[in-house]
């Protein structure tokens, strides 16, 4: 591409103009990823409309928030608790990654759960690498099981797209309980939960197109490349079913009568690099009939592929499982509205938002059906539409990611104007700092959505903060929507890099914990082995088991000191230290760190906690209570002697 085509073409003319594939790919590259001059300097609209009382975000020290935010972290691979309208973080959970603090990724605990849907081929490549799990993940989208279309507080699912997983968290204790390694799919990207009339099913669209056979027989043979949809049974924890789809998957989303899923597609050219991939004029979102889905698995007819019922949802195949809708090029968010009728599509390289109505959804399987015949609207809205929001009061929020500007319309003007009546749909908008991706209103995912708040999650702060260097937080920026202008009110700095968030209410989260049960299943085999070895870890706990070379240690803690203050193993002994907290008092956490050995857990009150780790070089070393728990804290600790191996 020569230097002057790049400086002459504007944004506009860009996204505007059904440009060629190769000027696309030279320009957009850039562009997409840095935002473009002329962004930077733009200043909070000073929009007129008075803040009521409190309504600026803040929260005075000892009050709670109004709601939970229940946030991702991308690459950070963990799920973050924060507090809304203060965004204050509250919690990090640990789901993908490894963490410091808890031990996650390294108890025995956690790591059983990372390995109970492991496929042998991934075990065989960790053994090979030396590790047991993948502590890395790249979790973009965090929601929550509903019953009836609104949220039911059981769990929080969400994807981890690196290394094809979904994982679920429980709303009781807010850990993980189960991570779920898809077979077939690869880089799960959008997800979402069934909505009605429960969460029966997780659907999780894989983003990356690969042989369904990927045995290495083929690269260059991209007609045997295929991707996947799958739903996840979300009480069971197994693949319930996958399709084969026709072009990739991006985002995807659940309707309000449990009939319908759908998912957006950038890439139905099927293109292996940005040229191809953004050839075509049109790409498409598909339909997914869940219904004629389930009959064809009840009636065995599928292909087992890997463990796992795969159905053929390709355009060629024509079945009755899928539609496919074309929409202009690129398209990325899928937000189906709390109207129970309206399914808005991002554009991202069309400035326009496309609305389905999916009560029209049936049509589409009659015979000779036009395809775009269930589009209801398509108000052209600004640059870069991602992800929409709604209010519950027929508005949605439309992020625009290249004009960083938050756009609110009116569906049913929409479409009004769609059908050729002279109505503006665009009630307001409002500068972002800066490039905005998804963006959430209070429950508004739900037929519980909310006009109060909308959180919209902007991909860079730039010069919003004192510079941290090269390396700068995200801001997640808080507007209130409850008046007919927004108003933004705070901005939350956020490390790398939350693309979604959900707001729920506490009343949801009834019954979420403050003490473990001690017949907790998270510890159940840690339990089994106790019995084995003749332990009650429920009570006063001091056994040290010696087992050939594997030791394991029992004891308990009560701030503030462990039952036990030494043990002795032998240098290379495989150790296997397990921590009851006895101790019943609210926020009384205690934890076990050995020293230079790499090893700390979290053992919260009531909690079983262990790990396994190989004794080091002989020697004395102090293992310590690392979470703060007593004016006695830092003698909270003991000594392991490590005898020399010929001792
Ligand atoms: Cu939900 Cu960021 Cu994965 Cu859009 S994606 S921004
Ligand atoms: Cu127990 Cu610090
Ligand atoms: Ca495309």
């Amino acid at each position: 591409m020569e230097p002057t085509e790049k400086k002459g073409l504007s944004r506009r003319l860009l996204l505007g103009a059904t440009a060629g594939g190769a000027a696309v790919a030279g320009t957009l590259g850039g562009r997409l990823a840095l935002g473009v001059g002329g962004i930077g300097g733009i200043t909070a609209a000073t929009s007129g409309a008075a803040l009521a009382a409190g309504a600026d975000g803040s929260i005075p020290p000892g009050q709670l928030d109004d709601y939970y935010g229940f946030w991702s972290s991308g690459q950070t691979g963990e799920m973050r608790i924060l507090g809304i309208p203060s965004m204050r973080e509250l919690m990090r959970v640990p789901v993908f990654n490894r963490c410091s603090a808890t031990g996650w990724g390294q108890t025995n605990e956690s790591i059983r759960i990372h390995q109970r849907t492991m496929s042998e081929k991934t075990k065989k490549q960790l053994e090979a690498n030396g590790k047991k799990i993948h502590d890395n993940g790249d979790l973009h989208h965090v929601h929550m099981s509903m019953t009836d279309g609104k949220y039911d507080g059981r769990f929080l699912f969400m994807n981890d797209k690196s290394n094809t997983r979904v994982a679920r968290v429980r709303g009781d204790v807010m850990k993980c309980d189960a991570i779920l390694e898809i077979p077939n799919a690869k880089g799960i990207h959008g997800m979402r939960p069934q909505k009605w009339p429960k969460t029966n099913y997780i659907f999780a669209n894989g983003e990356d197109e690969a042989p369904l056979n990927n045995d290495g027989s083929t690269m260059t043979d991209v007609s045997t490349y295929v991707n996947i949809f799958t739903a996840v049974d979300a009480e069971k924890w197994e693949v319930a079913w996958q399709v084969q789809v026709s072009g990739n998957l991006d985002n995807c989303d659940a309707d309000y009568t449990g009939k319908w899923a759908f998912s957006t597609s950038y890439n139905s050219e099927m293109g292996m690099n940005l040229a191809e991939m953004t050839e075509s004029e049109m790409d498409h979102v598909v339909i997914f009939n869940i219904e004629e889905i389930e009959k064809a698995v009840a009636a065995g007819q599928y292909e087992e592929v890997n463990g796992c019922k795969v159905l053929d949802g390709r355009k060629d195949a024509n079945s009755l499982f899928t539609r496919y809708v074309p929409i202009a090029n690129n398209p990325h968010g899928c937000n189906m509205a709390p109207d129970k009728k309206h399914l808005c599509i991002g554009g991202k390289l069309s400035p326009t938002v496309t609305v389905l109505d999916t009560t029209k959804f049936d049509t589409l399987f009659y015979e000779n059906a036009e395809p775009r015949s269930v589009v209801v609207a398509e108000p052209q809205l600004g640059l870069g539409p991602l992800h929409t929001a709604f209010d519950g009061r027929g508005n949605a929020y439309t992020s625009l990611f290249l004009d960083s500007q938050v756009v609110k319309w009116n569906i049913e003007d929409a479409i009004r104007a769609y059908a050729g009546e002279n109505v503006d749909p665009i009630r307001d908008k409002i500068d972002v700092h800066y490039q905005p991706g998804h963006l959430k209103t209070v429950m508004g995912e739900t037929l519980d959505a909310q006009n109060q708040w909308l959180v919209c999650l902007c991909k860079f702060s730039k010069d919003r903060f004192l510079n941290t260097g090269p390396l700068k937080p995200e801001n997640d920026q808080l507007i209130d929507i409850s008046g007919d202008k927004m108003v933004l009110v705070h901005d939350g700095p956020n490390f790398a890099e939350p693309h979604d968030a959900i707001a729920v209410h506490p009343s949801v989260m009834s019954n979420i914990k403050s003490v473990w049960d001690r017949n907790d299943p998270m510890w159940a085999e840690t339990r089994a082995q106790a019995e084995a070895d003749g332990v009650n870890i429920d009570e006063w706990a001091d056994t040290v088991i010696r087992d050939g070379n594997k030791v394991r240690v029992y004891m308990t803690s009560v701030a503030p000191s462990f039952s036990l203050e030494e043990f002795t193993v032998k240098e290379g002994d495989e150790v296997t230290v397990i921590v009851t907290n006895l101790d019943e008092i609210d926020d009384l956490t205690h934890g076990f760190t050995m020293g230079n050995h790499g090893v700390a857990m979290e053992v919260g009150p009531q909690q079983t906690s262990s790990v396994t780790f190989v004794a080091a070089n002989a020697g004395v070393y102090w293992y310590y209570c690392q979470w703060f728990c007593h004016a006695l804290h830092m003698e909270m600790r003991g000594r392991m002697f490590v005898e020399p191996k010929e001792a």
